[in-house]
C-alpha cells in the first residue's frame, strides 16, 4: 500500500452524531440494521475514479490544480498508471466504500493504436484484480470513455462516420470484458456525446436508429459473454452537447420502448443531471421505478446558480431523503448503489480534502436512509395518499379504469346525478413538516 494518504492513518470510524472527529463517520454506521438490511447493504456506496484520481483540477479557463504525483508528465503513462491505482486503493480502503467504479480511461493510458490501448487496459486490470484480492473492495460499475479523444467530437455511436461507431463498439465491448472479468455489477453508457450541437447539419432520424442499434449490440453481447450485471443508460439533458438524446429517464424509456429494449437496460440516475433536465431528485428516481427502469444512482449535487454539472458532493439531507425515499419504495437497489460522481472544488488542493468531501456525502447518504426509513416505517405519508385515491377503489372508479364506461356513459351520469365535486385540501405544508420533523428527530 502507498502513503499518499498518509494523514489519515486509520481506516475511517463511526463515532456517532456527536462527535467532531473531522475524520470520523457521524451517521454511516456501516453494520446498523435499517429495514432489513445493513447500511452498507442498503447504500452500496462507491467511490468514482475519474474526478477523485484522473482529473488534475483543471477548468475550461485554467490548468490543473492538483498535486498528484501521478500527473507528472516526465513519467511513464503505464507507471503512473500503477501508482495511480495504488493510491486509489489506499483511499477506498481508508475510507471504506465498498465498491469503485472506473472508465478504462481512467485506469489506463490510451495507447498509440487500438491495440495497444487494450493491452494497456489488460494489464491495469490484472493490476486492478490483485488489488480488489487484497483490499475486498468490488467494482460497482464500469464504463468506456468514448467522449474525450477528438475522434468521438460528433458523437461515438451516433457519428455520421460509421468507422467511428465501429471504434466505439470496439472499445465498449473491450471494457464490458474487463467490467465481467472484475465482476462488476452494472457497465454504465453515460451518452457522452450522443446529441447535436445544431440541427440543420444533423440527420437526427438516422442518429437515433444509430443508438438503438449500438445498444441492441451491446444487449446481444452482454447475452452471449453471460455478463450478470445490468446495462445502465446515464440520462442528461446537455453538455457536452446542446441537446443530448438521453435527455431524462421519460426520455429514455420512451427510447428504450421504441427500440425494444425496455426489459435489457435501465437507468443511472445523476442527482446533477436530474437538476439540469429541470426535474428534481425524486422526480427522476420516480419516473424510472414507475416505469420498472430504476437502476442505480450518481449521488452528487448541483449549483442553483450555476447551469452546468458541477459534481458537488451531495449535502442537503433533505434532497437525498426524498430521493431515498422513492427508492426504498420501489424496493431499495439490486445491483445498483450510490456512486459518488462528485469532484472537489479546484482550490480543495489538500489530499485529505479527498476524505472530507466523501466522509460528507456518505453521512449524508446514511442520515438520509435513516429518514427515509423513518418515513416509511411510520406510514404517515403512505396512509394520506392511500387516502387521497381511496374513491378510486369504489366501484366506480373501478369500472373506468377496467373500461366498462364510455365518455357518453360519464356524461350521462354526471346529469343524472347531479354531480358536483368538492376539492379537498392537498395538504402540502403539512406534509413538508412531517418532513422536517423527521429530518430533526432520527438518530
Ligand atoms: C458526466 C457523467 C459521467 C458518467 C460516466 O456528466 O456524469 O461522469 O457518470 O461516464
Ligand atoms: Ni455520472
Ligand atoms: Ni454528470
Amino acid at each position: 500500500m502507498t502513503d499518499f494518504f498518509h494523514d489519515v492513518s486509520t481506516p475511517v470510524a463511526y463515532e456517532g452524531p456527536d462527535s467532531d472527529n473531522p475524520f470520523a463517520f457521524r451517521w454511516y454506521d456501516k453494520d446498523r440494521i435499517v429495514m432489513g438490511k445493513s447500511m452498507e447493504e442498503q447504500l452500496r456506496m462507491s467511490v468514482c475514479y475519474w474526478h477523485s484520481f484522473a482529473w488534475p483540477g483543471s477548468d475550461i479557463f485554467g490548468a490543473g490544480t492538483f498535486d498528484r504525483p501521478w500527473f507528472d508528465p516526465t513519467m511513464d503513462p503505464m507507471d503512473a498508471a500503477h501508482l495511480k491505482m495504488d493510491a486509489a486503493f489506499e483511499f477506498f480502503e481508508k475510507l471504506g466504500t465498498p465498491f469503485f467504479s472506473f472508465h478504462d480511461r481512467d485506469i489506463a493510458p490510451e495507447g498509440a493504436t487500438f491495440a495497444e490501448s487494450c493491452s494497456n487496459l489488460d494489464t491495469m486490470i490484472d493490476y486492478a484484480e490483485s488489488k480488489m484480492a487484497d483490499t475486498g473492495v468490488q467494482l460497482l460499475w464500469g464504463t468506456a470513455q468514448a467522449f474525450f479523444q477528438p475522434r468521438y467530437a460528433a458523437g461515438a455511436a451516433t457519428n455520421p462516420n460509421p468507422d467511428v461507431f465501429a471504434y466505439a463498439a470496439a472499445q465498449v465491448k473491450h471494457c464490458l470484458d474487463a467490467t465481467k472479468r472484475l465482476g462488476g455489477q452494472n457497465y454504465v453508457l453515460w451518452g457522452g456525446r450522443e446529441g447535436y450541437e445544431m440541427l440543420l447539419n444533423t440527420n437526427m432520424a438516422h442518429e437515433l436508429d444509430q443508438l438503438g442499434r449500438f445498444l441492441n449490440l451491446v444487449v446481444e453481447y452482454k447475452n452471449e459473454i453471460g455478463f450478470d450485471g445490468t446495462i445502465l443508460i446515464e440520462p442528461k439533458p446537455q453538455e457536452p452537447t446542446k441537446h443530448q438524446y438521453d435527455y431524462d429517464s421519460a426520455t429514455v424509456y420512451g427510447f428504450l420502448q421504441h427500440y425494444g429494449l425496455e426489459n435489457d437496460i435501465k437507468v443511472n440516475i445523476e442527482v446533477n443531471h436530474a437538476t439540469l433536465a429541470g426535474h428534481d431528485f425524486n422526480h427522476e428516481i420516480k419516473q424510472a421505478v414507475t416505469n420498472g427502469i430504476f437502476g442505480s444512482v450518481d449521488a452528487n449535487r448541483g449549483d442553483d446558480r450555476l447551469g452546468w454539472d458541477t459534481d458537488q458532493f451531495p449535502n442537503s439531507v433533505e434532497q437525498m431523503s426524498l430521493g431515498v425515499y422513492e427508492i426504498l419504495l420501489g424496493g431499495g437497489f439490486t445491483t445498483g448503489g450510490f456512486m459518488f460522481d462528485t469532484k472537489l472544488r479546484r482550490q480543495s488542493l489538500h489530499p485529505t480534502d479527498l476524505f472530507h468531501g466523501h466522509i460528507g456525502a456518505m453521512d449524508t447518504m446514511a442520515r438520509s436512509l435513516l429518514v427515509a426509513a423513518a418515513l416509511i416505517e411510520d406510514g404517515e405519508l403512505a396512509a394520506l395518499v392511500d387516502e387521497r385515491y381511496s374513491r378510486w377503489g369504489a366501484d366506480k372508479g373501478q369500472r373506468i379504469l377496467a373500461g366498462e364506461v364510455s365518455l357518453a356513459d360519464l356524461h350521462a351520469d354526471v346529469l343524472a346525478n347531479n354531480i358536483n365535486p368538492t376539492p379537498v385540501s392537498g395538504q402540502q405544508e403539512m406534509i413538508e413538516n412531517i418532513v422536517n420533523r423527521t429530518i430533526e428527530r432520527v438518530r
